[in-house]
């Protein structure tokens, strides 16, 4: 399956660092591919460029035929290891510039904090899929202003799930499996989860309730 296709059949990203604490890495990622996440970056700013790079080539090697690994930040990295997804920021490289450090094929997401940054993504022809967030406050990223329902909504308005040619985004921020019926409700398919499973006793299970809500919500229109 090409990747662009992988993108356009995501459902449930996460975000998780090497969780070097808890020593349990590679088991983690291998009960959340279980459970269902198709899209899985590793994002770990205090962890060492070599050892993010090292993990990721792992993580690639173990990912299911419908995944995609994401390389976060660094065009640097996402290019030296042929990374097929970057996901940067509002204050990383431009996309337009990151673009040149990555294979042909490879897809750019970027995290959008209000109307115009969203606008700016779904119009922008370097931009493949796009994070509308934080939604809720959330501890994770404890400096970002919630965003609310209001940018779901206006994201599904710009570019709604279903509608054919609709630019890929996905709701990020303080969504867990309690959460998630109201951002379902305002227009999201597509989520970004970090704590929902990096904080689950039961991984596994918790990729696949969230999974089977998001396949639910899909089938329902
Ligand atoms: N960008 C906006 S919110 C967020 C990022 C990376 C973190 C979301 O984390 P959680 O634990 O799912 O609330
Ligand atoms: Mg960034």
């Amino acid at each position: 399956m090409g990747i662009r296709q992988r993108l356009n059949l995501s459902r449930l990203y996460l975000c998780t660092d090497l969780r070097t604490e808890k020593g349990d890495f590679f088991d983690f990622v291998r009960a959340v591919f279980a459970g269902g996440v198709d899209l899985l970056q590793v994002r770990d700013k205090k962890a060492a460029p070599e050892a993010v790079a090292e993990a990721i080539s792992e993580v690639r090697r173990m990912a299911p035929m419908r995944s995609l690994v994401v390389v976060n930040d660094s065009p640097q990295i996402a290019g030296g290891c042929q990374a097929d997804v970057l996901h940067i920021g509002q204050d990383d490289m431009p996309p337009g510039e990151a673009r040149g450090y990555l294979h042909d094929h490879a897809l750019i997401g970027r995290s959008t904090h209000s109307v115009e940054q969203a606008d700016a993504a779904n119009a922008d022809g370097d931009v493949d899929y796009f994070c509308v967030g934080p939604v809720h406050a959330t501890p994770t990223k404890p400096t970002y202003v919630p965003v609310g329902l209001d940018l779901v909504r206006h994201a599904a308005r710009i570019a709604p799930p279903f509608a054919r040619d609709a630019k890929p985004w996905f709701a990020i921020g303080g969504i867990n499996a309690g959460t998630l019926e109201p951002i379902l409700d305002a227009g999201a398919r597509r989520i970004v989860v970090v704590r929902a499973l990096t904080q689950a006793s039961d991984p596994e299970t918790a990729a696949r309730e969230l999974r089977t809500r998001l396949d639910e919500a899909w089938a329902e229109g």
